[in-house]
């Protein structure tokens, strides 16, 4: 096929709502997007799993010990869905791993914030994974077919980790006023990080242009930023916490609410290494890929030795 053909017909099926799949000619550029979008969204999805590791020994109950470890080991399963439909596009494991471990490759800004009480597991799983599914029920509709289909999955097993973090926060609400204070002050410090994981403004975000001409993104950051506030004002009502947020303001003529202004200048500084945590995940994260060596060196030996015996 020469390049025009494969323009035509790469184009072709974009218009037509067909997915991409990874034997599909695509333009290199689609390709290289889509490699740096999946692999920064699975390495959120394994980092994410220190900040809540960090509370399964202190879990208050057994109960809600087996829930937040199930919880965490979706992530896990969750980044090796992603990794795999990255590895479609014919980038290897290892070389994510390499980009991720010498900084370039990104995570998202939110697992820089540590988790200092009990009530962070419940703004986690409520603000973070509501904040996250609002995007990837979007990215259910993305152009590229294996990550698409794992979105499906991955939105399913998101809706319940946003309950359980909700059930965490409306029984802090139902204690006593110590647990009421410790609720409202996870809701203050990850509010504005949540609002973050968006993106920057669409007015600011470069990579938008050629997400939307792809079809790889199907609503923009600010949409899916204001559709996460919307819902979640009504939520945090219910359980009686307040959003931090002074200029929060029901917008009438737009049906939806006015924030007052994002720092961006802290989201800058997070995406770029200089957060409160960007240090300890990474090296942690470096630390656990060593310890498991012997587990990816045994594998591949057995591997190896199935393969002699069948041949
Ligand atoms: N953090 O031009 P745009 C989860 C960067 S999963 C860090 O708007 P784009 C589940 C961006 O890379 C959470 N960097 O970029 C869970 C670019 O820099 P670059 C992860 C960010 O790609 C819960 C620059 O800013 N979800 O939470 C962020 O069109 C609990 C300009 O930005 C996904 O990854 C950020 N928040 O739009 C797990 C969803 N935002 O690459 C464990 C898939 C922007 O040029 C526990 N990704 N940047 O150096 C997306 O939908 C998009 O990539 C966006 C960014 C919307 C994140």
């Amino acid at each position: 096929m020469n390049s025009t053909d494969l323009v035509t017909s790469f184009e072709r099926k974009i218009d037509a709502e067909d997915k991409i799949e990874p034997r599909d000619a695509m333009p290199e550029k689609y390709r290289l997007h889509l490699i740096r979008q999946i692999s920064q969204h699975a390495h959120s999805e394994v980092i994410g799993m220190q900040p809540e590791g960090n509370w399964l020994s202190r879990a208050p109950s057994l109960r809600a010990k087996q829930i937040l470890l199930a919880k965490i080991q979706d992530e896990g399963g969750h980044g090796l869905y992603l990794y795999s439909a990255a590895e479609t596009l014919g980038i290897s494991r290892d070389e994510m791993i390499r980009q991720l471990h010498e900084g370039k490759a990104r995570y998202s800004n939110i697992f820089n914030y540590p988790t200092l009480t009990w009530a962070d597991i419940g703004a986690i799983g409520w603000l973070v994974d509501g904040a996250a599914i609002v995007n990837q029920v979007a990215l259910q509709r993305t152009s590229y077919g294996p990550y698409a289909r794992a979105m499906f999955r991955i939105c399913k097993e998101e809706s319940f980790h946003q309950r359980q973090g909700y059930e965490i926060m409306a029984n802090m609400m139902k204690g006593t006023v110590a647990q009421r204070e410790m609720a409202q002050d996870a809701m203050n410090r990850w509010w504005w990080p949540s609002l973050t994981m968006f993106g920057p403004h669409d007015s600011d975000s470069p990579h938008s242009g050629d997400a939307f001409r792809w079809k790889i993104k199907r609503k923009s950051n600010d949409e899916l930023r204001q559709k996460f506030i919307d819902k979640t004002v009504q939520q945090a009502e219910v359980i009686g916490l307040t959003i931090p947020d002074a200029q929060l303001k029901w917008n009438e003529e737009k049906q939806g609410y006015d924030h007052g202004e994002i720092n961006w200048e802290e989201f800058k500084r997070v995406i770029n290494g200089d957060g409160p945590c960007n240090r300890q995940r990474i090296e942690h994260h470096k630390k656990c890929h060593e310890e498991g060596r012997w587990v990816r060196e045994a594998a591949e030996a057995y591997q190896r030795k199935i393969q002699s015996i069948n041949n």
